[in-house]
């Protein structure tokens, strides 16, 4: 990755130390291994029967026609209302779907060309929308407290806590609607869009306020990777149903006057039904040809090790061309992926590789039972010529050198009694804890005591090394959200550009998130 002198610099002697690994190693000592099967959280079960496994078609999200575009821009609306889904056999689910749907339709930008989203609310909540992965303006990166108002107007947020700990929702300015610019000056890769309220992320999440946002550049477009039907966004997530079909949460307060859930559920909330694009395990019918499957973990606490089963001849199934923040210098081919929340791994599969009539399945190593599951690929026999190719050069990565960084900032990512700290501190708006300038590149570290999926807006990182060593098998390419797991301590360059303002630092569990485990930072 970086150059072993800058690592040797950085890690070396003493790096162990200075990155406070023994303070972050020595002070939670058993939350590691009090999590079974490397999971954050806590299952809960269904209370109606699980849906059969492989009977769903795997759907695939519209996507969403701009309503006008002129020479710079192209203007979409949206808007958040509650909808019936067809989830279960024979039971209906009410899902919070942008235009109804979960997930919401697809927003596909072209890297360049400005982007505007007007996002309406006809939900009984406030809503706020992130860009996740975005290069985004403070005024439009979906900042909890710049709220849209729910259906009959502001009046509905009275009273609320904005943040368990947090006394009311003071600063909190509501519209009833907003325009999210999006210059996208940025390179093309999987972005998504999801719910960012104050306090209420994991329910509005969880009931479905997410969808897929793609940058497109003329970079990717050159390489003839697998493209149309052959390139399939999978949104994965778990999900618990009540008896009545509903998605059950274990909300501290049902009606979302209060934020947080139960204190059995504080370290994540997992489910036992996974979805890919809202549906339960379902299959895709796929030729015997490559496919581009751009993979997002959408759930609000599960990890996952995805692997194919059975392994194509050879192993190496699923040839990874990018992660987060778009196309990896060259291809590398993994016999598993693990996902944190929020996480995207681009994966090419080439499913020629496999006989005709080859059943395969997407398993995820790190489930047991109905989690160890997640979809069905259904080989044909047709599908003609596959002229797609994967080259073995994709795209070119400025290295940020740590060596020439101008500061080094640490974040001790820690639950506290009752809440999730940063640096001790629960979240609290208009504090910030770092002062970044724009175009200097800066060494941050997470150090943890339990899994956190340490996600950072306004800017894409790069991952330096893990516990004093390299970084790990998944970390490759520009990533804004980094698995860290319990008692590591993990390093990362980055380097912020052209927006000066408050920016979100935070955990993307979204359990720890509605908990209070975000900060911010002022890039001047
Ligand atoms: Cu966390």
């Amino acid at each position: 990755m970086s150059g072993g002198l800058t690592r040797r610099q950085l890690l070396g002697a003493g790096g162990a130390a200075a990155l406070g690994i023994g303070v972050a190693v020595g002070a939670p000592p058993l939350l590691g291994m009090l999590i079974p099967g490397g999971q954050p959280g806590l299952l809960l079960s269904s209370k109606v029967p699980l849906p059969p496994r492989y009977q769903a078609e795997l759907p695939i999200p519209a996507v969403l026609q701009p309503v006008r575009s002129d020479a710079t821009t192209d203007y979409y609306e949206i808007t958040a209302r509650a909808a019936t889904a067809r989830i279960l056999p024979g039971q209906d689910t009410e899902v919070w779907g942008y235009q109804g749907t979960f997930p919401g339709p697809t927003i596909e930008s072209r890297s360049g060309r400005r982007t505007v989203v007007t996002h309406r609310n006809a939900l009984p909540h406030a809503t706020a929308v992130h860009l996740h992965g975005g290069h985004t303006p403070h005024d439009s990166d979906g900042y909890p407290l710049d709220l849209i108002s729910p259906q009959g107007g502001g009046d509905a947020m009275a009273g609320m806590s904005g943040m368990a700990g947090m006394p009311g929702m003071s600063g909190a300015t509501f519209q009833p609607q907003r325009d999210y610019t999006y210059p996208m000056n940025q390179r093309a890769a999987t972005l998504w869009y999801h719910d960012h309220t104050m306090g209420f992320t994991g329910p509005q999440v969880y009931r479905g306020l997410a969808g897929f946002h793609l940058v497109r550049d003329d970079e990717e477009a050159a390489l003839g990777l697998p493209h149309g039907p052959r390139e399939l966004p999978l949104m994965i997530a778990d999900r618990a149903f009540a008896a009545d079909g509903s998605f059950a949460y274990p909300a501290l307060d049902g009606d979302e006057g209060k934020p947080g859930v139960t204190d059995a559920y504080m370290n994540g909330v997992l489910g036992d039904v996974i979805l890919v694009n809202g549906a339960p395990w379902p299959v895709a019918r796929v030729d015997r040809a490559r496919y581009r499957l751009r993979m997002l973990n959408g759930s609000n606490a599960r990890r996952y090790r995805l692997a194919l089963d059975p392994q194509p001849p050879g192993g190496g199934g699923l040839l990874q061309i990018g992660s987060d923040g778009g196309l990896l210098e060259r291809p590398t081919a993994h016999d598993a992926l693990e996902l944190a929340p929020a996480e995207r791994f681009d994966v090419v599969v080439d499913f020629a590789r496999y006989p005709a009539g080859t059943s395969v399945r997407l398993v995820n190593q790190l489930g047991s039972g109905s989690t160890s599951e997640v979809m069905r690929f259904d080989i044909g026999s047709g599908g003609g010529a596959d002229d797609s190719r994967v080259p073995a050069k994709l795209s070119t990565i400025e290295r940020l050198d740590p060596a020439k960084a101008a500061a080094t900032r640490t974040f001790v990512f820690q639950k506290s009694q009752n809440n999730w700290t940063i640096n001790g501190d629960e979240y609290r708006p208009g504090r910030s804890l770092a002062s970044p300038k724009l175009g200097q590149v800066e060494i941050w570290r997470f150090i943890t005591d339990f899994h956190h999926p340490v996600h950072m807006h306004l800017d894409p990182f790069q991952v330096v090394g893990r516990n004093g060593a390299a970084p790990g098998a998944y970390d490759a390419g520009w990533k804004d959200t980094v698995d860290v797991l319990p008692a590591q301590g993990v390093e990362v360059a980055v380097r912020f550009t052209d927006y000066a303002g408050r920016f979100l630092l935070h955990c993307h569990n979204l359990e720890h998130e509605d908990m209070a485990m975000m900060a911010e930072f002022t890039t001047e």
